[in-house]
Parts: C-alpha cells; structure tokens; sequence
C-alpha cells in the first residue's frame, strides 16, 4: 500500500478543517445511495466488551399480578389468542424484547377458558407462577401443570391451553420471538379448531422419555419428535434433585447449587435457542460476582434476598421477575433458602461460539 499522503490530504490546521469539510460533503452525497463510512462508528460496531442496551430490571410479582387479572375482566383469552402482559426491557423501548434475543410475557387463563391452538416458528418455555391444574396441550399431548413446573412448546409444535381447574392460572412465557425476527424466519397458522384432539394419553411422553429411559424399540404410539421428545419438567423432580445436591456438598461461590435442564435426545439444552436453569443459595449465602454473554430472566421461587446487577440492588422476594443483561455482573445475597429459576439465550451463544464468563474475585 502507498503510504505517501494522497495530493488532497490536508497538512495545516485549516487543511484539517478542509478534511472535515470534505468528509461531510462526502457522506451527505453517499446517504441517498444507502453508503456509509465504516470509520465513523467502527468503534461502537466492535466494541471490546459487550454492551447490551439492555437495563437490568426487576418486575415485582404483586403489581404485574393486578394488572393482568384487570385485563382478566376485560378480554377473554380467545379474543385476545393469548392474554398476554409483555415484560419489556426498559431499555429496549418498542422491541417486546426483555433482552435483544428474547422475549418475556405473564400469561392468564382462567377457569373454564381456552387459548386457541397455534403453532409457530418461535419456541417457547412455560414456567408457571400460580394456580393448579390448567394444561398445555402439545401435539395432542396435556401437560397438566402445577406451580413452578417448566412445560416446552417446541418450534412448529400445535399447542393450546386450558383451564379446567376453578383456580386462574398464572404463568411466565419465555420466548426466542427477538431471534427468530432477527433472522427473518417467523412462521405462524392456526388450527380451524380453537382446540386440537387428544391423541395422546396425558403424561406420555414424561412415562416414555422423563426419567432418562426411552423406548425400547420406537412404535407408532410415539408421537414425540426424535429431537425433542420431552416437554414437562415438573417442579416435584427438579426441587427434589436441586435439594438433594444442596444436602450434598458446597454451593458453587459463583453461582451457588445450580442445575440445567437438558434434553434428553442431545443432554444439549432445552431448546436450540434457549437454555434453562434452577439455582440454589442456602440461607445467608452471598455469592460472588459473575458476568456471562448470555441476556438472562430469573424468577424467584423461594425465599427473599438481594440481586446485585453492577452493585446496583434488587429486593427479591417470592414471584418476583429480574432482567440481567448480557456481561452485566450479578452477585445474589440469600436472607433465607433462595430459589431461582431462569432462562437465558445461552443455547444459542454456545452453537455460535459465542458464549463467556467470568468469574469475577469480588
Ligand atoms: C404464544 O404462542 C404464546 O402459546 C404465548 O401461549 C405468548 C407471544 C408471542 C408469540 C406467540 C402461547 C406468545 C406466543
């Protein structure tokens, strides 16, 4: 490359005036040809360190509750095709996004209520907050769901809900909506039916593939998709294994006891898109800070204590809902036995090879 200036390359003080002068000329006859200079925002295109514009942000459970058993009285869950308070970063003004990837939503369904059966390209988890007994239905498939269970509707899978308990029924949505937008490759139709037949016994494929067992020699009476088989996670199981490795040995410093949900066709996370986690942290345990890539929701479903998201403090209590954005570091403090739940687009990050932490000393 020649490296001598070129004949127009100011010299003086009034040259670089001339530069500038120049260069803006330059970029106001490039705008209308769609051409921009790479040199002016280069440095905010590859920063050295993530900076996600999305704000750490925590939902108390009580408030959003209201809300939505409001909306409750004013649209039914057919009207609405799903009745739906979005949990919108603050930082991300307009997106439906909690965090650039993801989305996040309070679901209601009350008693005797059904939400039409779709399906789309998005995956979604369910994590459920209250009430008993209302199911999602998953390729002809119930999950009858209790408090604090993770029920799956996996990519392009028919699924509805029902309530047929006298209880409403409460539940986080966790989508990959952001991505899929992303990419440009949504998908969506609705069944003519607002409720798909029950083909499937409910509880099947917990019996077929839950408890790291499948069958023998597959037959017709599996309906499940090879690579994504399972689809209920119930709270019973999991508190139960997270208990017992509590009882067992030491909480993690950084993370205290924690566990991912796998699926069992890979042992890879839950969805391609969306991995998904329980923690544990014993009574007046305080961890260290920890940052990761992933843009991660975590539901409180026991106990009280404090998250700090770069020092900046988050009361938790039970229900509660906080957004920690991507390499934002987070140190949680547990007044009592603290329980959490979470989803983060971990998945995702790790197939890009994209995905870090750091486990920092304070
Ligand atoms: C959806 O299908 C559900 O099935 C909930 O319950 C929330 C948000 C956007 C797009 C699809 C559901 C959703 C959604």
């Amino acid at each position: 490359m020649d490296s001598t200036p070129n004949k127009t390359s100011p010299t003086g003080p009034s040259g670089a005036n001339t530069q500038q002068a120049q260069l803006k000329a330059l970029y106001a006859e490039m705008q209308p040809h769609s051409l921009y200079p790479l040199w002016e925002v280069l440095h905010a295109l590859v920063t050295p360190t993530p900076r996600s514009p999305a704000q750490a942000h925590l939902w108390a459970y009580a408030p959003a509750r209201g809300y939505l058993l409001r909306a409750g009285d004013l649209i039914s869950a057919e009207q609405a095709e799903r009745r739906v308070l979005i949990l919108e970063n603050p930082g991300l003004a307009g997106s439906s996004a909690i965090v650039p990837s993801l989305y996040a939503g309070l679901q209601l369904i009350l008693p005797g209520e059904v939400a039409p059966c779709h399906r789309h390209t998005q995956c979604a988890l369910r994590f459920v907050l209250e009430g008993d007994g209302a199911f999602t239905a998953v390729d002809g498939e119930k999950a009858v769901m209790r408090p604090f269970d993770l029920v799956l509707t996996p990519n392009w899978q028919w699924h509805d809900h029902g309530n047929a308990s006298g209880r409403p029924m409460i539940w986080l949505d966790g989508l990959d909506i952001p991505t899929v937008r992303f990419y440009g490759a949504s998908f969506a139709e609705r069944l003519p039916q607002p409720a798909q037949s029950e083909t499937i016994p409910a509880g099947d494929s917990l019996h077929r593939y839950g408890r790291n067992l499948r069958p023998f020699r597959a037959t017709a009476a599996d309906r499940r998709p090879a690579q994504q088989p399972l689809f209920h996670y119930p709270y019973a199981e999991w508190r139960e294994s997270l208990l017992a490795l509590a009882a067992a040995e030491a909480p993690d410093p950084h993370l205290g006891h924690a566990l991912e949900f796998v699926n069992p066709a890979d042992g890879g996370p839950v969805m391609p898109t969306i991995a998904a986690q329980v923690r544990h942290l014993p009574a007046g345990f305080t961890t260290l800070a920890r940052r990761s890539t992933d843009g991660s929701v975590f539901v409180v479903v026991e106990g009280r204590g404090m998250a700090l998201v770069e020092g900046r403090e988050f009361a938790l209590a039970e229900r509660d809902l906080l957004v920690v954005p991507s390499w934002q570091a987070l140190q949680l403090q547990a007044e009592n036995r603290l329980i959490l739940f979470g989803y983060s687009d971990k998945a995702a990050q790790e197939k890009l090879g994209l995905w870090r932490e750091e486990r920092l000393a304070r």
